[in-house]
C-alpha cells in the first residue's frame, strides 16, 4: 500500500532538527497487543475506566490483577513491529528521536529506541502498597490476591491509573521534548486520555509541525497539519524511507557547497 506525503511534509523532513514521537496502543496493535478502544479494541467487555483505577483494584484485586496478568502474558509473547523499528531508523537519521509513550509494554525499548519517556508506567514492574518494595515477577498469589513476599501487603502493577498523577520525571521530560520539537508525530492514540493528550497541541503551539498517524480520525485530527491515515506499521516505514531520501539528497546538496 503506498502512502501519500505532501510536499510540505517532505520539505519539513529535509530541514527539521528535533523530531519527537508520541505513541499510544495503536503502534503495538500490529505486534498483537490489543488496543483499549477503537475498532480493534478487544477490551470492550472490560472498559479501562472500570479496571484501571485504585477503586477497582481495592474492590476486586484478583480481577484487576488477572487483567494485567493476561496482558503481561500477551506482551511477553510478542515482538516489536515495523512501526517501532521505523522510529529507531529515524532516530539514527535525525540524530535522536525521543519517544513519549502511553504504552506500558516496553516494545519501544526492545526495538532499540534509546530515549523513551513512559507516561503510564511499565507492566514489568510491581510494588507493594504496604512496604513500597518493588517486585518483578516474584509476587505470591493468595486466593488470586497479589501478595508481597516480604510483608504480605497487596502488590499492584507500577502503572498509572485514572485519578493518579503521572511520574514527574517522565512528564517533565515529555513536556520539554514536545515544547522543543520541530516535527511531532502523534501515532496510534485515541487522544482522549489527559494529560498525555495535551502534548500534541502543546508541541504545535510551541511551533512544531504536527503529524497524526492513525487508521481512524480522532479528536486531534482537525488540529493536525497532516493526517496520515493508515496503520503505523505501514505509514512509519514509508515515512522513514522518505526521510532517508530527502535527508540523503539534502546532505549531498550540502556536500556540493563544501568541496
Ligand atoms: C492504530 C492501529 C494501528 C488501531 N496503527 N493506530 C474529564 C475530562 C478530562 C479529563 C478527565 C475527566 N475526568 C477524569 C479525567 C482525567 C483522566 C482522563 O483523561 N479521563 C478521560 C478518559 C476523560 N486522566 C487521569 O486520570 C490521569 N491522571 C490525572 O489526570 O491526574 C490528575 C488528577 C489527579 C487526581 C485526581 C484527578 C486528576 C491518568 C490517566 C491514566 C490512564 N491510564 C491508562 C491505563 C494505564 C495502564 C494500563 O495500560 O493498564 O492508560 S487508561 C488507557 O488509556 C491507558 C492508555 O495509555 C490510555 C490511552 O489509550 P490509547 O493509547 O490512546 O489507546 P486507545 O485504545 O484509546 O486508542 C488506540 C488508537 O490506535 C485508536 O485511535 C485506533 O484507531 C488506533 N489504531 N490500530 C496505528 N495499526
Ligand atoms: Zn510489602
Amino acid at each position: 500500500m503506498s502512502v501519500h506525503f505532501s510536499d510540505r511534509l517532505s520539505s519539513r523532513l529535509r530541514s527539521v532538527q528535533a523530531v519527537v514521537a508520541f505513541t499510544g496502543a495503536g503502534i503495538s496493535a500490529e505486534s498483537g497487543v490489543p488496543t483499549f478502544r477503537g475498532k480493534e479494541g478487544i477490551w470492550k467487555a472490560m472498559r479501562p475506566e472500570e479496571l484501571a483505577s485504585m477503586d477497582a483494584f481495592l474492590r476486586d484485586p484478583s480481577l484487576v490483577w488477572g487483567w494485567y496478568s493476561q496482558r503481561r502474558a500477551i506482551i511477553q509473547s510478542v515482538q516489536p513491529n515495523d512501526g517501532h523499528r521505523a522510529l529507531v531508523e529515524m532516530e539514527a537519521l535525525f540524530g535522536g528521536l525521543p519517544v513519549i509513550t502511553q504504552n506500558i509494554d516496553n516494545l519501544h525499548r526492545r526495538a532499540g529506541s534509546s530515549t523513551v519517556h513512559e507516561l503510564h508506567g511499565n507492566i514489568e514492574r510491581n510494588y507493594c502498597l504496604r512496604c513500597g518494595a518493588m517486585a518483578g515477577a516474584e509476587v505470591l498469589l493468595k486466593e488470586g490476591r497479589p501478595t508481597c513476599v516480604r510483608c504480605g501487603g497487596l502488590v499492584r502493577p507500577d502503572v498509572v491509573w485514572f485519578g493518579e498523577l503521572l511520574p514527574e520525571d517522565a512528564w517533565d521530560a515529555s513536556l520539554h521534548a514536545a515544547g522543543s520539537a520541530d516535527l511531532f508525530l502523534s501515532i496510534g492514540t485515541s487522544g482522549i486520555v489527559y494529560p498525555a493528550a495535551s502534548l500534541p497541541l502543546h508541541a504545535k503551539r510551541s511551533g512544531a509541525f504536527l503529524v497524526e498517524i492513525n487508521p481512524e480520525p480522532t479528536p486531534l485530527t482537525s488540529s493536525a497539519d497532516e493526517f496520515l491515515q493508515g496503520s503505523a506499521g505501514t505509514v512509519l516505514p514509508a515515512l522513514a524511507a522518505l526521510a532517508r531520501r530527502v535527508r540523503g539528497e539534502a546532505s549531498e546538496e550540502g556536500g556540493k557547497n563544501h568541496p
